[in-house]
């Protein structure tokens, strides 16, 4: 895949997992000329949110994505609403600084990397339009479609008809995206899911694009 320099390295859900995160470091051991793509949702959940917050601000050639779950801590400093708030939020908004809420402003919604055909998003998109056209509510939230009707989107667990977006996306671009944790990485012809739950006791998983390898680390334990 392209002539690109260094590695593109993804890297799923870490969702406050420090521990597993230096161990994965540690392995990849990343060079001045690799570039690491987190895959969103950093926070809430597991037992070290801001350190993986400042583990991922001190990496010179890191870029992160949108979560869901940041979505909604800057959705509360942008509008002050309470009531979108998850109980676990609270933790993590007394716990983060400034300097953390300049890396979350910092975040980005879709990240393109055209050399190489891939587009990296937290949590997919919609299978009947272009992926340059969905918004911040879709992309970093969809689980599932409705097969019937495309357009309609949700939650795992509240569609009990629903399929993967993955089935029905046909790229180019090849989609790599977390969000939606399973026991094993998720692998469709035009995308690849590579949350493997470590907060849930899986495992914290990396993908090496222009390799084609994967990197995987046990969680500790399950956190929740
Ligand atoms: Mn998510």
């Amino acid at each position: 895949m392209g002539d690109a320099k260094g590695r593109l390295i993804a890297i799923g859900d870490v969702h406050g997992c420090a521990d597993e995160l230096e161990e994965m470091l540690g392995k990849i051991s990343p060079s001045a000329d690799d570039t690491l793509v987190f895959l969103g949702d950093l926070v809430n959940r597991g037992p070290f949110t801001t350190r993986v917050l400042k583990i991922v601000q001190a990496l010179p050639n890191a870029r992160c994505l949108l979560g869901n779950h940041e979505l909604r801590l800057l959705r509360y400093r942008h509008e002050g609403n309470p009531s979108i708030l998850k109980d676990y939020d609270w933790d993590t908004l007394k716990q983060i600084d400034p300097e953390d809420w300049s890396f979350l402003e910092s975040l980005e919604l879709t990240i393109s990397y055209p050399e190489d055909e891939t587009v990296f998003v937290h949590g997919g998109f919609l299978p009947d339009r272009a992926w340059t056209e969905q918004g911040a509510d879709i992309v970093t939230s969809i689980q599932v479609i409705d097969p019937a009707s495309p357009g309609t989107y949700g939650k795992r667990g509240k569609m009990t008809n629903g399929i993967s977006w993955a089935e029905r996306w046909k790229g180019p671009p090849f989609v790599v995206c977390g969000h939606t944790p399973r026991p094993e990485i998720f692998r469709r012809p035009w995308s690849l899911c590579i949350d493997t739950g470590c907060v849930y006791g899986g495992k914290l998983t990396a993908y090496d694009v222009r390799e084609e390898k994967y990197l995987q680390i046990a969680a500790r334990k399950a956190y929740i």
